[in-house]
């Protein structure tokens, strides 16, 4: 069961006040997550698929936000230094997790969230090191370690960045655990996971959202502790 929250950011900036706007009318007034899942993978289809949204998807200003139980897959995955981890030892629980899902060939919404948990890292400072950032592959035939890598070091990520990788049905396994599993990677919506040390709810954010968010969102786990 969630409890979702449309969360406006009262500083919405200028630039992505249209699309910030756009996005509230795609999702406000959805009453149960039923719902709102629909219309979430709609819009992911209008992200993914050739499409006006496809132009130039911009991180916003406003997004929904819920709390959700999640069992952890017991799985075996790969690390981006082509290291086998349990997937449970990746999402420490004694450490406050973000975490995401992308694909390193994406054209549309990853480029936007790596480059926002790029800034994420940026805007924690030395704080960055209590954190553990987790991305998480859904084109695991494409996305080898090295591909990782190399994608990683293009958004500049720290040591305390992982990106991990596995099998179809392993990282299938992992989004229908997190409630991301759109079908197929053409279909993925944008979705922050933040878990603060210890806990066992995580945080669910929905949405293109720019790094203050996740980061005010980061802030409120630790306040929580
Ligand atoms: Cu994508």
């Amino acid at each position: 069961m969630r409890h979702d929250i449309l969360v406006h950011h009262n500083t919405m900036r200028a630039a992505g006040g249209a699309l910030a706007i756009a996005f509230l009318l795609g999702i406000a007034g959805t009453a149960t997550s039923e719902e709102h899942s629909k219309k979430a993978g709609n819009a992911t289809k209008s992200c993914c698929a050739p499409s006006a949204a496809d132009a130039a998807p911009q991180a916003q200003a406003t997004y929904r936000r819920s709390v959700e139980e999640v069992t952890i897959p017991d799985l075996t995955l790969v690390r981006m230094d082509g290291r086998k981890v349990a997937l449970r030892d990746e999402l420490a629980p004694d450490t406050p997790v973000m975490m995401n899902f992308i694909f390193t060939t994406c054209t549309t919404i990853c480029p936007v969230m790596s480059a926002t948990f790029s800034q994420v890292q940026e805007g924690l400072g030395g704080g960055r090191e209590k954190v553990r950032m987790v991305s998480i592959s859904i084109d695991p035939e494409q996305d080898t370690p090295r591909r990782l890598r190399d994608y990683a070091r293009r958004h500049e990520a720290g040591p305390q960045w992982h990106f991990l990788t596995g099998s179809v049905e392993q990282i299938n396994e992992v989004q229908r655990a997190f409630d991301a599993y759109r079908g197929s990677k053409f279909n993925h919506a944008a979705l922050t996971f933040l878990r603060g040390p210890g806990a066992s709810q995580w945080v669910r954010v929905e949405g293109l959202v720019q790094a203050e968010a996740i980061l005010t969102e980061y802030r409120k786990l630790e306040v929580a502790q």
